[in-house]
């Protein structure tokens, strides 16, 4: 098996692997737990490998091991070169890598090297003094020096007794910001790389990497979305020094490895990705962006219950298609991720008469685009929103101050600040993995450390490996087709129908045969009509959710969140 990944390395010459691929996230805390602690483990997630190889993914992204206080999830590291305790040991980890090479699917990590714990023994020395060698590894001011408030609540600036100095905090105040600037920083990334690429990992998501360089001014920050500070965004959103660390990055160590990398990039519009993923620039291979993530937003921001449009959906999706195809960069397509609602929750409909078939919409619209889909755990099963009724079930640092922020301060009830975080709270995407109908789905013999959903009797992986009918198998079905038909990677995107506010229609165009996909988005049956302009020879249905016809139709009738894909032949022989 290894050999035969080895092959597939060589051939990728041609086309970069990862352009072919299939990504499944794991939140390992919440994916399987092995030992009964109550948290998901490696050892879980090497006991699911069987699974995830049956779904056919290729790649599996893990959320952040490494060992951290668990302020933010991970997100928070104390020490870059040791596996959790919560989760396991270095051991497991090489034989979890070992076991997934063997099954052919690779594994990448996540890298948050934008900012350490504060537990981390850089910060630790750092604060002792002004004078100590690991002061400059972050960012210290004497004053306040503007508005800027931090992602998880306050002001981004935290002083400390020792140095007399305020220290930058981008998120929470556990988390301090690495000073980029300084090179030993930067080589001290490079090393924590290394480390783990000869390991044998395949790659990494990076974690916020636009924000890494911040503009010496620290100007202020537009105060936005009724908050109580300014935005830091306008200060570090792919700052001055950005693509000059990364093509460092990349020419120091990435470029030295065949693997795949993914930067976050929050507010980050296409232009503005392009420098990042342009082949040529020698960066990063693809992004996640986050504009059809903010359509729903509403004047206080994230939390809103505002339903996205499908013409808003359309243009950003088109945008980002287009954008990335003529700089010859990659797309990353998501609908979810473990700091976002469910898909089927926000995007479909998760009531009962449509959840499987919106879900299945969802995903034959997001796989059948131009790069490299990511499923999230438990998307492929359809898996809901946690509908939490009370602030004690949120675990989350981001739910716990959106909550204090909208009841103490913006004067919300706090019920209706429930309901908002119902909508959208991250926790929604965290309880655990609906594995079957026992005990807490399945996920583990000991107290989940996050309530389980309650429709895990009616939602769960074994009724959906059972039912031949399911997500499951749908979604198994895109990913084999995206692995046996070049032009699902190749093919040129067009939108179709752009102002139409309830069918997403495009084509996927090759040379000589071109994929026509049609999803509603409503809850109503639809009599579409196919563009004019569309022309086959020959037609074929590739995959659809309901019954639909065998070879194209130009007015045919859509089911409710009905979705189809038909292949063309456009050359007349
Ligand atoms: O998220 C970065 C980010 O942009 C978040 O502020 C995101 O917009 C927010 O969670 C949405 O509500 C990354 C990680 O994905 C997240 O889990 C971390 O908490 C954060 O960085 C800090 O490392």
């Amino acid at each position: 098996m290894r050999l035969q990944m080895m092959r597939t390395r060589k051939m990728s010459k041609k086309t970069a692997w990862w352009k072919n691929s299939v990504v499944y996230q794991i939140y390992p805390k919440s994916f399987y737990d092995s030992d009964g602690d109550g948290f998901g483990d490696l050892n879980g997630i090497r006991a699911k490998l069987s699974y995830l190889k049956k779904l056919g993914i290729d790649v599996i992204w893990l959320n952040p091991i490494y060992e951290s206080p668990q302020v933010d999830n991970g997100y928070d590291i104390s020490n870059y070169r040791k596996i959790e305790p919560e989760l396991g040991t270095m051991e497991e980890f090489e034989l979890l890598l070992k076991e997934a090479h063997e099954k052919g699917m690779r594994i990448i990590l996540d890298l948050v090297v934008n900012h350490t714990s504060d537990k981390h023994p850089w910060f630790e020395e750092a604060k002792k003094g002004k004078e100590n060698p690991y002061h400059d590894y972050y960012i210290w001011k004497d004053t306040i020096p503007n508005n800027w408030g931090s992602s998880f609540g306050g002001s981004t600036w935290e002083y400390v007794d020792e140095t007399a100095q305020y220290y930058l905090h981008l998120f929470a105040k556990e988390q301090p910001d690495l000073n980029w600037e300084n090179p030993k920083v930067r080589a001290e990334v490079y090393e924590i790389l290394r480390f783990w690429l000869e390991k044998g990992i395949d790659g990494f998501r990076m974690d916020v990497i636009t924000l890494i360089s911040k503009d010496p001014a620290y100007p202020d920050g537009p105060v936005i979305q009724n908050k109580e500070y300014g935005s830091y965004y306008a200060g570090c959103a792919s700052g001055p020094r950005v693509h000059e660390y990364l093509q460092e990055m990349n020419r120091e160590v990435l470029s030295k490895y065949d693997i795949m990398t993914v930067g976050e990039a929050p507010h980050t519009s296409a232009d503005e990705a392009v420098p990042y993923t342009a082949a040529d620039r020698h960066e990063l291979n693809m992004v996640f962006h986050f504009d059809h993530m903010h359509l729903d937003y509403d004047e206080n921001g994230k939390y809103a219950k505002n339903r996205v449009k499908l013409t808003d959906l359309k243009k950003v999706m088109t945008r980002w298609q287009d954008a990335m195809r003529e700089c010859n960069g990659w797309n990353s397509l998501y609908w979810s991720n473990h700091d976002q609602a469910r898909a089927v929750s926000r995007f479909g409909n998760e009531s009962t008469p449509y959840r499987v078939k919106s879900a299945k919409m969802l995903g034959t619209i997001l796989h059948m685009m131009q790069g490299t889909p990511y499923i999230y755990e438990g998307e492929e099963l359809g898996m809901t929103n946690a509908h939490f009724e009370s602030i004690e079930e949120y675990k989350d640092v981001e739910a716990l101050d959106i909550f204090r922020d909208f009841t103490e301060r913006k004067g919300f009830s706090e019920k209706d600040t429930l309901e908002l975080l119902s909508l959208k709270s991250r926790d929604n995407a965290r309880t655990p993995m609906q594995w079957d109908d026992t005990a807490n789905a399945g996920f583990t013999e000991g107290t989940p450390w996050i309530g389980v959903n309650k429709n895990y009797k009616e939602i769960n992986a074994e009724q959906c490996l059972a039912d031949p009918d399911s997500i499951f198998y749908y979604y198994q079905e895109l990913i084999r087709l995206r692995h046996e038909m070049p032009i699902i990677t190749d093919g040129v995107y067009e939108l179709l129908d752009q102002e139409n506010e309830s069918v997403y229609a495009y084509l996927r165009k090759g040379e000589k045969e071109t994929l026509l996909v049609v999803g509603n988005f409503t809850d109503e049956p639809i009599n579409y009509h196919v563009d004019e302009n569309v022309q086959a020879a020959k037609s074929r249905l590739l995959i659809s959710n309901y019954n639909a016809a065998e070879t194209l139709e130009r007015d045919f009738a859509l089911e409710p969140y009905g979705a189809c894909v038909y292949l063309l032949e456009t050359e007349i022989e």
